[in-house]
Order: structure tokens, then C-alpha cells, then sequence
């Protein structure tokens, strides 16, 4: 991005943040309070479902719960279609499907009590043992280790579970969760007040341009310590607790989303004006009110960047 031109974008953002201060802090307050509860089981996410082999409907997690709650409205319940809907998911799950990167435990006590547990690796799909069949009072995302010194673990089809932040003005090295540091970016380079369709072409392309860089690894502070992003306008803005529930909206809607160009992660810039955008016709660079506008004449966010980024692929 154009230093300039990215900073009164951030400013826009920043007055913008102000004025929804209560929901940017509770949307960022834990994983579990992540808001991707939509009742479709999207990559990130450790599911339930009503029936056995992932039948029925079905109930999506993206954090731990130690106490689902036995009564609606204030339950945790089965979101999808299917039979279940809107039951309470305590003590009603049969099957499971874990699109998370972590092993999820589920277990038979709630706050991930007592002995009997069933562990689901990453991918893992399967139903429940006979011991938590319609027993299930919590689940856990277990931690795992997360890569060390300079490592990613992402590749150009997969995610990265973590990104290398250089927080500059504390001179340190911050390594945060990959979908943590998307929703506190695009509130800060999206004024998020613009239309959906704008923000989930700006949530593509932060989250993009975040996976080039967590992909290389190659830079160094001042003090030697490696990372992948500063949190500065050289590239993206990172402000933690800057989430919103708009500019959320439009990572969660879109985390499924991979875009590439001959079948890898390209550096998806954007600038916010046209004009700015000195070299927006190679392609590689969206125009931030360009996309705005063109969401206010009824583009969808996928024609939008593909009419900027050129020869790009959208999965799925
Ligand atoms: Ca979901």
C-alpha cells in the first residue's frame, strides 16, 4: 500500500472504531466468543452434529465451552437444517466434525470434567462413543504447539495457523492467531460501515496479503528477530482489540475463501483510491473505494476482485 494514502484510510477506520468501542472489544474478547456461529461448519470451525455420521443438524464452534446450557433461549443449540434445530446441543450430540487445526476433546462432564473423553484430531470426522452419544457437556481445543522461531505451518493451500507480527512501536515480535490478526487488520484498513460486499472483497485480500507474507518469513527487526508482517502502514494496520462486528462479519463469511493465481498465494495489494493505486493495471492491486463503490452498484465481492486482481482463481 501507499504509506499515504493507507494512513488516512486508517485514520477513517480509526474514527470509525471509536463509535462501536463495547462490540469491537466483546467480539475480540476470546475464541470462543468468535462469531461464526451460523449453523455451517466452515474450515476453523469443531461441529456438532444431532445424528450420527454427521447427519441432522448441526451446531458450529470456533472456541472451547465448558457449559453449553440446558434451556433456550440462552443454550447453545443446533444452528443448520435438519432434524434438531434449535435444540440445546448439551447431552443431544451424536457425531462430530473438527475443521479446526487443533485436537478437539469432548467430554462426558461439563468444564471439561471427569475421565470420559473422545479426542478428534484436526480433519477428524466421527461419531461419538457409545460412553458420550447424547453425553456430550463440553469440548475442549486442545493446544497444541505452535510452530517456534520463524516456522509457518501454512502453505499455499492451507492456511497458516499463526502469523509473525512486528509491533513496532513496542519493539517486539507478537505471534498471533492467523484469524485473530485478520479481524483486528480490516477494521483498520476498511472503514467498516462500508457495504458487505466491500469488506468481504477487503477481508479476502487482508487475509491474502497477511498468508504471502506468513508464507516467506523472510524479515528482520532491528534486533535480528524474524517476522512476517509489521503492524504498521508497510503492511497492514494490526490493532488488537480492534475487531467490529461488521468487518468480523466479513472475515467469517469469507475464511473459507482461498484465491490464487496459478495455483498460488500472490500478494494481493490494494491502496485506497484509484489514482493512488500507481500500479493497479498489473493487476495486483484492488482499489479500497473502488471496491466500495462498486458494492454500492451491486457487485459481488468475487466480481470485485476479480476485476482487480487479474487471472485469479476463487475457491471454492
Ligand atoms: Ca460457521
Amino acid at each position: 500500500m501507499s504509506p499515504r494514502t493507507a494512513r488516512l484510510i486508517s485514520r477513517l477506520a480509526a474514527a470509525t472504531a471509536a463509535m462501536v468501542l463495547g462490540g469491537g472489544l466483546l467480539a475480540s474478547a476470546s475464541p470462543a466468543s468468535a462469531a461464526t456461529r451460523n449453523g455451517v461448519c466452515e474450515t476453523g470451525e469443531f461441529c456438532y452434529y444431532f445424528n450420527s455420521d454427521n447427519q441432522g443438524s448441526l451446531s458450529d464452534f470456533s472456541g472451547s465451552v465448558g457449559d453449553y446450557g440446558t434451556e433456550q433461549p440462552s443454550c447453545f443449540d443446533f444452528k443448520g437444517p435438519g432434524t434438531g434445530k434449535g435444540k440445546c446441543v448439551k447431552n443431544a450430540a451424536a457425531s462430530v466434525w473438527n475443521r479446526s487445526s487443533q485436537t478437539v476433546r469432548v467430554y462426558y462432564n461439563s468444564n471439561y470434567g471427569g475421565s470420559t473423553f473422545q479426542d478428534f484430531k484436526p480433519g477428524a470426522k466421527g461419531n461419538l462413543n457409545a460412553g458420550l452419544k447424547n453425553q456430550n457437556a463440553s469440548h475442549q481445543f486442545l493446544s497444541s504447539a505452535p510452530p517456534t522461531g520463524c516456522k509457518t505451518d501454512g502453505t499455499h493451500s492451507k492456511l497458516p495457523t499463526t502469523i509473525l507480527v512486528y509491533r513496532e512501536s513496542l519493539n517486539r515480535v507478537d505471534r498471533v492467531e492467523f484469524k485473530t490478526y485478520i479481524k483486528n487488520v480490516l477494521p483498520n484498513e476498511w472503514p467498516s460501515y462500508w457495504p458487505s460486499e466491500s469488506l468481504r472483497a477487503g477481508a479476502i485480500a487482508v487475509k491474502h496479503f497477511g498468508w504471502y507474507w506468513a508464507l516467506r518469513s523472510a524479515s528482520k527487526t532491528p534486533s535480528g528477530q524474524c517476522y512476517d508482517v509489521s503492524d504498521h502502514t508497510t503492511s497492514q494496520v494490526y490493532k488488537p482489540g480492534s475487531a467490529t462486528a461488521a468487518t468480523d462479519a466479513a472475515v467469517d463469511a469469507t475464511w473459507g475463501t482461498r484465491m490464487t493465481r496459478d495455483g498460488k498465494i500472490f500478494k494481493a495489494q490494494y491502496c485506497s483510491t484509484t489514482t493512488a493505486c500507481r500500479h493497479w493495471v498489473t493487476g495486483d492491486w484492488m482499489s479500497q473505494t473502488g471496491s466500495r463503490d462498486k458494492a454500492k452498484a451491486g457487485w459481488s465481492h468475487s466480481r470485485i476482485l476479480q476485476y482487480y486482481y487479474t487471472g485469479i482463481v476463487l475457491n471454492p
